[in-house]
């Protein structure tokens, strides 16, 4: 394949709404998959099978493969299993740090605070499809454990035998029901429950366009962590970098998805042409080569060239990146410049895949923009919090002339009331 080099300044409108409003085909599978999530919610397993058989071209035997992840555990290669022993410690530690505390102080004579209690149930999607992805598995189950979540559900879609590495690492993640079980009827399935499928309380987790478009059908429902489509990496470059380390960068992102965003920008000519040679070279090679070419060649995807950093920097902004790269001198100042970014990786020596599987950073992120409004997968996203206050009769005091005003004003008299009541008085607001 060929890469071209585009200008940020000569894009078209059509060309920046490719670039700026990914949706990554969510919104032409929305009529498909709603019917999906209605029928596994009103016909259950039954749909649940039929769904597997047409769309997995599985007849599932268990629904319910929870038994399965200890023994997979016991059998896979010694090196695999301590990979995921390594990265599950190290995504464990960083979520760990990650874990408020409940508190309580004094605001004047107000004693205010906030607690933090887990979510009981959660659903965890996993991919599966063309990859395996038992790294996806740590991402989405160990925050949630480490928040306290106590029913933790992994769906995975059902391939025969389902991923023995997949199943080893919801051992060690520490998942408590597992089932074989893909797509948006997976999606539903975990939403609104089955025979077999106990219902959960937030449905979260990366997947397809199905799987993405299925999490916006029932959220409202149960809650969802957000839409997290398929991957997607900016790399901001400048003359420094190494072109072969950003083509690397990018065809490793390409490798998940057709419909995966990858883009390099840089002020540097030179450098632009040697990412598209060296990135069109590497996809040619690439063992998912298919997938790979075309990624690159979607609408939005490319190696483009901006007449100044400033301008990378502005583009950047816009493209709100999952993943942004930055490979360039100055790489802290860049990034202090930009605020739209799922998770960051600065300097040459940190690839986006170490992040993907090893570092401790969770690898569940928004896309589509989504890092404008949100950040990536936390254990905030399976706490929800309370506050918490004591007044004593002096604290009250102080507050009844702004109560009772504020209540007049509202036309609420009651809400005065239960504040003069226990003041044993029967003065109008501080505005009488
Ligand atoms: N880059 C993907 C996560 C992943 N990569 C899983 C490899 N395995 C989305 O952040
Ligand atoms: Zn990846």
């Amino acid at each position: 394949m060929n890469l071209d080099v585009r200008e940020v300044a000569e894009l078209s409108p059509d060309e920046r709404a490719s670039l700026f409003e990914r949706d990554a085909g969510v919104a032409d599978v929305r009529g498909d998959v709603r019917d999906i999530v209605s029928r596994v919610r009103t016909e259950g397993d039954v749909a649940v099978r039929e769904f597997c058989r047409e769309f997995d071209g599985v007849e599932v035997g268990n629904l319910d493969v929870t038994d399965a992840a200890e023994r997979a555990y016991d059998e896979i290669d010694d090196d695999v299993r301590e990979a995921i022993e390594a990265a599950a410690a190290n995504v464990r530690e960083f979520h760990e740090r990650q874990m408020p505390e409940d508190w309580r102080e004094s605001f004047e004579r107000r004693e205010l605070g906030r607690r933090f209690r887990p979510l009981e149930r959660v659903g965890v999607y996993v991919p599966g499809g063309t990859a395996a992805y038992p790294s996806s598995v740590l991402m989405g189950v160990i925050p949630a454990k480490v928040a306290g979540v106590e029913h933790v559900a992994v769906a995975t879609p059902p391939a025969e035998p389902i991923h023995p590495v997949t199943l080893a690492a919801i051992h060690v993640a520490g998942a408590d029901a597992v089932y074989s079980v893909g797509g948006a009827q997976a999606v539903s399935a975990l939403a609104y429950g089955t025979e077999t499928v106990k219902a959960v309380q937030k449905v979260v987790g990366p997947g397809n366009k199905w799987v993405t478009a299925a999490k916006a059908e029932v959220r409202g429902d149960v809650d969802i962590d957000f839409l997290a489509g398929p991957s997607e990496i900016l790399v901001v470059a400048d003359e420094t970098a190494n072109p072969e380390y950003v083509a690397a960068d990018l065809v490793a992102q390409a490798e998940h998805d057709p419909n995966a965003s990858v883009v390099a920008v840089t002020a540097d000519a030179e450098l632009a042409e040697d990412v598209a040679d060296a990135t069109a070279a590497r996809a040619a090679d690439a063992e998912r080569a298919d997938v790979v070419e075309e990624a690159l060649s979607n609408d939005a995807s490319g190696v483009l060239l901006a007449r100044s950093m400033s301008e990378a920097v502005l583009f950047a902004e816009e493209y709100a990146a999952e993943h942004l790269s930055i490979q360039a001198d100055d790489d802290e100042a860049l990034l202090d410049r930009i605020t739209n970014a799922g998770s960051v990786f600065l300097g040459p020596y940190t690839p986006v895949a170490a992040g993907d599987y090893a570092s401790g950073t969770n690898h569940v992120l928004p896309t589509s923009g989504g890092a404008k409004r949100y950040g990536g997968l936390s254990v905030d996203t399976f706490l929800r919090s309370s506050t918490v206050q004591r007044l004593d009769e002096d604290a009250l005091s102080d507050l009844s002339p702004t109560i009772t005003t504020l209540a007049e004003a509202e036309g609420l008299d009651a809400h005065a009331e239960s504040v003069r009541t226990r003041l044993g008085d029967d003065s109008e607001g501080a505005g009488e």
